[in-house]
């Protein structure tokens, strides 16, 4: 008798605005669950090894994840002369604390994220990301980050914002001017931010708005571009801003070359390269 073929599971993400999609075979259901805020679904690939999406849309997978993480982390960081305390908003699934904490001056990190479902399903099915979630410099508020940053008035090294697109979940109060101006507020005055800003393909709109909501309230604000496969169109940015530092002239190389932890993606040469933007990237956000 020949062995029964069952018709392969496919995970569609399919992109509502620029109507297209990708697909992946999951090989495996890891978790899946609805929440007050978003449904969450983990699952097994051949291609990727774990994704982790939520409301269909990827967030993270192990494949490539370092890519993101490492350059959303490092570049605020290596910035900071002696950065101790860090903020970072979202982020639920750990890469991002995982990465600050390999800088050993790093006293305590908050990470507010906004939907405590996440943490609990990545602490138990994504531990590659987030085992530094239970580290005791780390502090786990779940709130909407946008409420949360209210508290605080020059307090904190870096602020790393690690959301959501502003068309998903929670994620439209974190591309707003006066949440960029809470962060400023809450900044001290070496403080050096960065957030996660789109891509300039595919969501160039919300690119181009994001940062220039961050430029019209840092004293310096500047883009800056990696690959990043696991997000369409796989070219991702991030706007790095701060009241007196700059991401080129205030960066020494030589404490990146002695730095003793393993990065995979980011080093001295990419953090520069990273900051030169092809031509039609200095166009759309030249009228700034
Ligand atoms: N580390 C890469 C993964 C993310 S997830 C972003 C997280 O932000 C999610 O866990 C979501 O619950 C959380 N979030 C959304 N809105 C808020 C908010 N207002 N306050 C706090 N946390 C929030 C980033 C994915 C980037 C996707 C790019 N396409």
């Amino acid at each position: 008798m020949s062995e029964k073929v069952y018709p392969p599971f496919i995970f569609n993400e399919f992109d509502r605005i620029n109507k297209f999609g990708l697909f992946m075979d999951v090989e495996k259901v890891i978790y899946s669950g609805v929440t007050k805020f978003q449904r969450i679904d983990i699952f097994e690939t051949k291609a990727f090894g774990k994704v982790f999406t939520l409301d269909g849309v990827t967030m993270t997978r192990d494949s490539d994840e370092f890519v993101y993480h490492e350059m959303i982390s490092h570049v605020p960081l290596f910035l900071h002369e002696n950065p101790k305390k860090v903020l970072v908003i979202g982020g639920g699934d750990g890469g991002t604390v995982r990465e600050v904490l390999k800088h050993p001056s790093i006293e305590k990190v908050i990470m507010c994220e906004l939907d405590e479902e996440v943490v609990e399903a990545t602490k138990k099915y994504l531990p590659n990301l987030s085992y530094e979630l239970n580290n005791p410099k780390v502090h786990l508020v779940f709130e909407d980050g946008s409420k949360f940053i209210k508290n605080f008035n020059n307090e904190f090294d870096v602020i790393i914002i690690d959301s959501t697109d502003p068309t998903e979940g929670g994620g439209g109060a974190l591309y707003t001017e006066s949440f960029y101006q809470d962060c400023f507020k809450a900044l001290t005055e070496n403080g050096v931010f960065t957030a996660q800003t789109e891509d300039p393909f595919l969501k160039k709109e919300w690119m181009v708005r994001a940062y220039k909501s961050i430029s019209s309230v840092f004293n310096v604000a500047k883009l800056y571009l990696g690959f990043v496969p696991q997000y369409p169109p796989g070219t991702w940015s991030w706007t790095f801003a701060s009241k007196n530092i700059d991401p080129i002239k205030d960066f020494n190389p030589e404490k990146v070359r002695n730095f003793d932890k393993e990065l995979k993606y980011y080093n001295e040469e990419m953090h520069v390269a990273s900051f030169a933007l092809p031509n039609f990237v200095k166009k759309m956000i030249k009228d700034i």
